[in-house]
């Protein structure tokens, strides 16, 4: 079987296996602009690079897609989690990741191309919602399969983002997920819980979620999030520039 995806439907000329990841730190100033010009914060950059997200290829299984060389970070959880407005938020776009919604792409894993001047140096992925009563065991089971195989074994995989409700905290197939990923993330894959519609919680009830989810993270960071009253965005929009761009972080850190 050939590994170039049959679904990809990208830019014309993508360059697979000789994309390059951007070092430059997000606190580097732009030493050309006029000198009142203030640097960017690091999380302007961040959001700035997100923003540039594009539609790339969709694949109803792990040998469609493309091999790539660019870190890849993947975003999962339950369905109604808040996976796509996440998406949507963190790219500042309306209907990037509910393009997943489309029929016959629902139970697809949906690629995203980011990177500044048209040149990719990350990919996001979505993969399909969990634990949606409805859908019939065969496709669960089918669905769980194609899940753990892209999370074990996709090799340019750099970190995961896992949407969580705080209201129900993790669940028996979040537990299930964790396991699967566990011996990755000891070896070093970066891994995040977002605790979605942070909106939702009092202070209190924020913090204790909080405090009992990063129990549960194995080693993985968790954050508060809420995209309609804009809580954790720039802080997690710098993890995930971070995750894909270490050089840069490495160096900024050094200055
Ligand atoms: N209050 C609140 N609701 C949210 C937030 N994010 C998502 N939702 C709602 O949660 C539901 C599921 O969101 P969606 O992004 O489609 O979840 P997905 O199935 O995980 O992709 C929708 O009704 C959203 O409007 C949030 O930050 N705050
Ligand atoms: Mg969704």
């Amino acid at each position: 079987m050939s590994k170039t995806a049959p679904f990809y439907n990208g830019a014309p000329g993508f360059p697979y296996k000789t994309m390059t990841t951007n070092t430059n730190p997000p606190t580097t100033p732009d030493t050309a602009s006029p000198p009142e010009a203030q640097p960017k914060s690091a999380a302007t950059v961040a959001a700035g690079w997100l923003h540039t997200a594009k539609f790339l290829t969709t694949a109803p299984q792990l040998h469609f897609l493309p091999v790539l060389e660019v870190p890849e970070i993947a975003f999962v959880g339950r369905s109604n989690a808040g996976k796509s407005t996440c998406i949507n938020t963190l790219t500042q776009q309306k209907q990037l990741a509910f393009a997943s919604k489309k029929p016959g792409r629902t139970q697809h894993i949906n690629l995203f191309a980011l990177g500044k001047q048209g040149i990719t140096d990350a990919v996001l992925t979505d993969l399909p919602g969990y634990g949606y009563a409805a859908v019939p065991k065969q496709d669960k089971i089918r669905w769980q399969q194609v899940m753990a195989n892209y999370l074990v074994t996709r090799e340019n995989l750099k970190g995961i983002v896992l949407m969580c409700d705080p209201r129900h905290g993790l669940t028996e197939l979040d537990e299930i997920l964790l396991d699967i990923v566990r011996p990755r993330v000891q070896d070093g894959l970066k891994f995040l819980i977002v605790l979605t519609k942070a909106d939702k919680l009092t202070r209190t009830e924020a913090n204790k979620i909080l405090s009992i989810t990063k129990l549960q993270a194995g080693g993985g960071e968790v954050r508060l999030f809420s995209a309609t009253k804009r809580i954790g965005i720039d802080e997690v929009s710098l993890i995930l520039w971070n995750w894909a761009h270490p050089a840069a972080q490495s160096a900024a850190a050094t200055q």
